[in-house]
């Protein structure tokens, strides 16, 4: 066990990667929580009852990958006069493994899903897309490299140019680098962690709002995929490095590294901490669209923690001996693991599921896979920092 703990600890708990000292302890204060007080606050809230998914018989045929054609409108007549709705058309980001796509096979197989597989390796996402048994009308892979704010800005014209409509945007690609000494860099200049899965995202969804709110689909939604370790509020989100955007100093200076920080709180880079401060932003941005656009648009924005899916490719990063003891950790001792199948289905709730259609909230899932509205932390609610982190992001993405 003290191997395991030891093993698992993050990398300013000493992780060692080929024999050498990553860095040493820096924080210790988490191991005062007890987990069955944190379990308590995090899993044991009011479950809300699922409700069966029940949008009606499908009017549209096949419609195949790749081929740009127009949907029909929402509402049809079937031929026996009944009223039918179409497929939904959901883009997913990062749907070429693990969570995506899980949730775009969990939606393929409702038969009332269309997925756009939005993925920066196209071979890959046909391949993941094959291999999950996803029919191939059910899905459209599309490239998009969410590290590069040009690739961003053709995605969103090619997704126009298939004349698809867009009735849910689920944002959910990310990349974690917790060994990495030194920062890299999206194609535009910025640290690479908070550059793609915030600053891609947040570029990708300010475009894509327009399209959104021109869906005729009953219930249009826009997913931001947040996470436990972005909430200072758990016991998961107070192992060291902790998320914490500070005064943004460093978001406003451009995370370039060059004269100005990587981090978001103007301090030196920390992979690990660089992901939680992304999630941090990721459930900041979905709580500032709420509050611009729910009530005029009627948009669903959500936010989720899918629990710990501790066999997918985020961890491709960490050292060999964490991806072998990770899994059995979360299984075992804290009981957070959830199978990709699962966690798909969860994802999937959240895009489809009539009863998940309030805005604003940050769902979780309980030990019985019930949904509920989580509390976020402090810093993960706070709106004047949202209002702050969407400012100084639309300057850094070219949209003020
Ligand atoms: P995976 O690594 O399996 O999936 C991440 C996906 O993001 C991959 O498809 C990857 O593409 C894609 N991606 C990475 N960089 C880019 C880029 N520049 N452009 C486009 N796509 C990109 O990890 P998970 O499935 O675990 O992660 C999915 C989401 O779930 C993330 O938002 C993560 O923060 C969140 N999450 C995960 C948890 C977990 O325990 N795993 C817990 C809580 C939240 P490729 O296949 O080409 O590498
Ligand atoms: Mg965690 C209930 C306790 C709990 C849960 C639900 C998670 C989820 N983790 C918990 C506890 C602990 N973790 C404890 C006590 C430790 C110290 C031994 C610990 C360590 C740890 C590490 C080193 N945990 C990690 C790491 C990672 O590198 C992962 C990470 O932070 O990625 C950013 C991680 C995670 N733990 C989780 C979840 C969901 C992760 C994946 C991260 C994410 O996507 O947010």
């Amino acid at each position: 066990m003290a191997l395991q703990a030891a093993s698992l600890l993050p990398s300013a708990l000493s992780v060692h990667k080929e024999g050498k000292p990553n860095a040493s302890l820096k924080d210790a204060g988490f191991f005062g929580v007890s987990l069955s007080e944190h379990q308590k606050s995090d899993l044991n809230l009011t479950a809300r009852t699922k409700r069966e998914f029940s949008q009606g018989k499908l009017s549209v045929g096949p419609i195949r990958a790749q081929t740009a054609i127009a949907t029909p409108s929402v509402i049809r007549a079937a031929p026996e006069g009944k009223k039918t709705l179409r497929k939904g058309s959901v883009i997913v980001t990062g749907a070429s493994s693990g969570l995506g796509l899980a949730t775009a096979k969990a939606l393929a197989e409702t038969g009332k899903w269309h997925i756009i597989m939005a993925c920066r390796d196209f071979l890959k996402a046909e391949r993941a897309a094959k291999s999950a048994g996803i029919e191939k009308e059910n899905y459209t892979v599309m490239h998009l490299d969410l590290a590069s704010f040009d690739s961003v800005r053709q995605f969103v014209d090619n997704f126009r140019r298939s004349g698809r409509p867009l009735d849910v945007l689920v944002c959910n690609a990310a990349v974690y680098l917790p060994t990495a000494r030194e920062p890299t860099f999206t194609a535009d200049g910025f640290e690479l962690s908070v550059g793609t899965n915030h600053l891609g995202h947040f570029l990708l969804s300010r475009l894509l709002l327009d399209d959104l709110k021109k869906s005729d689909y009953p219930s249009k939604r826009l997913i931001i995929v947040g996470s436990i370790t972005g909430n200072t509020n758990t016991l998961a989100g107070n192992v060291p490095p902790k998320a914490n955007l500070g005064d943004l100093r460093g978001l406003a200076g451009g995370l370039n590294g060059l004269n100005r920080s990587t981090m978001i709180d103007g301090g030196n880079f920390d992979g690990a901490k660089a992901y939680k401060d992304s999630k941090v932003c990721n459930m900041l941005t979905m709580q500032e669209f709420h509050r611009r656009y729910h009530e005029e648009t009627g948009i669903t924005f959500a936010s989720l923690y899918p629990g710990c899916i501790a066999t997918t490719g985020l961890f491709r990063e960490h050292i060999p001996l964490f991806r072998l003891l990770f899994p059995p950790f979360q299984k075992y001792i804290t009981k957070g693991f959830v199978s990709e199948e699962e966690s798909g289905k969860r994802l999937a709730q959240v895009v489809s599921d009539p009863s998940l259609t309030k805005s604003g909230v940050y769902w979780s899932w309980n030990k019985d896979s019930a949904s509920f509205e989580n509390q976020l932390s402090q810093e993960a609610s706070d709106a004047d920092k949202a209002r702050k982190v969407w400012e100084i992001s639309e300057k850094l993405v070219g949209l003020a």
